[in-house]
């Protein structure tokens, strides 16, 4: 009996060192287990806490989730679940509560019943969560009584206690953390980015409620997610600034292989594909074989259908995936045990059992659809039809194209004013709005290192447009020339002439709404350069002072102000408002806009996590519904209130 305790209390100090030096671990390296102490990593922590009550809701115990922005920027996350077990852990001699917010990894796998999620960026638990947070605290409400712990840094302040009773039939976890400032470079939540999410995270658990309040705000700002239909209620979401084709989401749920697998997809009049695929809740902005079998199964689904109901001849080719994917909206998300993620950033989905788990349940629940709805097939296999010929005339005339630069050389257009260096490392391209501005740009430029691209008007909006038009516009031919890098399959960033693509546009609402339009081509049809960071927008300023010979610019009205509380307001000052780049002359231009010592350069990026967001954004902005776009206006008028002035 002795000798048992003092093997125990030797291995009790040796769980606690471990535990230590766990601690220590993700505090040295936070980016190791959260991505990054941005303001991305801050936000992870809430997802990873969150995904555990949602892993409780997967198991079947939780129905509801609240999470609250406290006054001082902790958060809150309480849920309806079990209750995170308190009893001692007889190996560790703690509660397994203490075991899951200190041991690192603490939680596992669920063992039989509900899929265990691994939540997060890289699966981590609470523990990180906690050795992150200058103050964590848990309460857990389980057969009529609150149990609590507190830590710091990680650490436990005291074991588990009783602090009080609750109804029996109450039960539940509520977690409070306080991101530790100095791991954090930002420590400010972002309601909006939150609240993103959590719906997202609400579609792909249905029937889980998550609401989120921000206290910070007053009066309180406050959202509610609930979606019976799940992703069915997600395509729809993703289509509402769109026109759908049909009223149906089509909707396949099945289980194969310990794969759980749901997809929805409804199609649209657009001319975009947007495929969102999720692993246990997490996206895959890479895919992997759960989009490979998805791909697989759509392609041979419709092909069969189209052959053995005469809506595709004999004599024509089969359809391509694209074509039938043109103006497809559609989510696919898979649970199982053990993903496997493959690729250089980890990704992407390995597992083979996915790809025939998903193959194998859209093929099947898909050709029952295709044939209790005709009209619908007929619906889609017309678009797809139309697809296929515009992709072939657009095959032809890049051809066309294709040969005729291959006979007369690389032929850069006409209204490029290219630079005279030949590395591309050191140069830049403004793509400039109409020929005037253009002419000054050409004048104030260092034309060693500075090519300018005027063009004519608005650019073509790719959202409404197909393939075949987008190549024949003489706007756009002229950007993919001037860049070089090619288009879709010819694709190759390598060949990227200028290591800058920087859009100058009017500070007003049209160069906003140019330079959504320009943003809009390069989203959709050479996403890899906004991702790789080549993508800028110039900032020219929005007024000029001018003050006993003295001259100053301010590029926004806050900064206005700033200037004229320091040089004082009276009538010596000169205060013009600039209503275009026409406007200023070369060398203010080059001052204020084009100097690579002085201008300020806003660049574009993506967040790939983000994609459904960013493709409402775009089509809300660029697409026909009226009605969307006002909303979204409304909604982001904060944000956006000083384009239009
Ligand atoms: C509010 C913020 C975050 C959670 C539970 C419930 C259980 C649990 C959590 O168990 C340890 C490992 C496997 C059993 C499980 C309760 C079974 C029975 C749970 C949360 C012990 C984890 N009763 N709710 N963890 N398991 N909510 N919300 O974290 O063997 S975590």
């Amino acid at each position: 009996m002795g000798e048992e305790n003092k093997e125990a209390q030797v291995e009790y100090g040796a769980d606690q060192i471990q535990i230590l030096e766990g601690l220590e671990a993700v505090r040295k390296r936070p980016g190791m287990y959260i991505g990054s102490t941005s303001a991305r990593g801050l936000h992870h922590l809430v997802y990873e806490i969150v995904d555990n009550a949602v892993d409780e809701a997967l198991a079947g115990y939780c129905s509801n989730i609240d999470v609250t922005i406290n006054t001082d920027n902790s958060i809150t996350v309480f849920d309806d679940g079990r209750g995170i077990p308190v009893d001692i852990n007889h190996k560790a001699g703690v509660s397994a509560l203490e075991v899951v917010y200190t041991v690192l990894h603490a939680g596992g796998k669920f063992g039989g019943g509900g899929y265990k999620v691994s939540g997060g960026l890289h699966g981590v638990g609470a523990s990180v969560v906690n050795a992150l947070s200058s103050r964590l605290s848990v309460e857990v409400y389980k057969e009529g009584k609150v149990y609590f712990q507190s830590y710091q840094i990680g650490k436990p302040d005291e074991p588990v206690k009783v602090i009080g009773e609750c109804d029996r039939e109450k039960h539940g976890t509520k977690v409070t953390f306080l991101p530790d400032p100095s791991i954090f470079e930002e420590t400010v939540y972002d309601y909006d980015t939150l609240k993103q999410r959590l719906r997202e995270t609400a579609f792909l658990t249905k029937g889980l409620r998550i609401s989120i309040t921000d206290s910070r705000e007053n009066p309180v700002r406050n959202h509610e997610f609930h979606y019976a239909g799940g992703i069915k209620e997600f395509v729809t979401y993703l289509n509402k600034s769109k026109e759908a084709l049909y009223q149906e989401v089509i909707y396949c749920e099945g289980v194969k292989d310990n794969v759980y697998v749901e997809v929805a997809m409804q199609h649209n009049d657009s001319y975009n594909e947007l495929t969102l695929s999720f692993v246990n809740n997490i996206i895959t902005p890479e895919g992997g074989t759960h989009l490979a079998g998805f791909r697989n199964a759509l392609t041979k689904t419709f092909n069969t259908y189209a052959r053995a109901n005469k809506l595709l001849k004999e004599s024509e080719p089969a359809l391509s995936g694209d074509d039938i994917r043109e103006g497809l909206t559609a989510v696919i998300s898979v649970k199982l045990e053990e993903p496997q993620f493959e690729g250089q950033t980890k990704q992407k989905l390995g597992n083979s059992e996915a790809r025939g788990a998903v193959d194998s349940i859209v093929s099947e629940l898909l050709t029952y659809f295709l044939e209790q709805n005709p009209s619908v097939a007929k619906t889609i296999c017309e678009k797809s039809l139309l697809a296929q010929r515009a992709r072939e005339a657009a095959r032809k005339a890049r051809d066309l194209t294709r040969r005729k630069t291959a006979l007369e050389g690389m032929s850069l257009p006409g209204k490029l004013a290219d630079c005279s260096d030949k590395d591309p490392k050191k140069c830049e391209i403004f793509i400039v709005e109409g020929d005037s501005a253009g002419g000054s740009a050409k004048t104030a430029r260092d034309r060693a290192t500075q090519a300018i691209l005027p063009l004519r008007g608005k650019i073509l909006n790719v959202e409404k447009a197909r393939l075949d038009k987008i190549y024949g516009n003489a706007e756009i031919k002229a950007m993919i020339t001037a860049f070089g890098t090619g288009i879709h399959e010819d694709f190759d960033v390598e060949k990227l002439r200028y290591d800058k693509i920087i859009i100058m546009t009017d500070a007003d609402v049209d160069g906003a709404h140019i330079s959504t339009l320009m943003l809009t081509f390069l989203y959709r049809f050479m996403p890899e350069l906004i991702k790789e960071g080549h993508v800028y927008l110039a900032q020219p300023p929005l007024y000029k002072v001018e003050k006993n010979k003295g001259v100053w610019y301010a590029y926004n009205d806050d900064e206005l102000n700033a200037l004229l509380m320091e040089i004082g307001r009276d009538g010596n000052n000169k205060i013009q408002r600039y209503k275009g780049l026409g406007e200023m002359d070369a060398d203010q231009l080059w001052e204020t806009t084009m100097d690579p010592e002085k201008r300020v350069l806003k660049r574009v990026m993506i967040d790939e996590e983000n994609a459904s967001e960013i493709d409402i954004t775009f089509t809300t902005l660029m697409g026909d519904k009226v009605e969307p776009r006002r909303e979204f206006i409304e909604e982001n008028a904060k944000y956006v209130q000083n384009l239009d002035v």
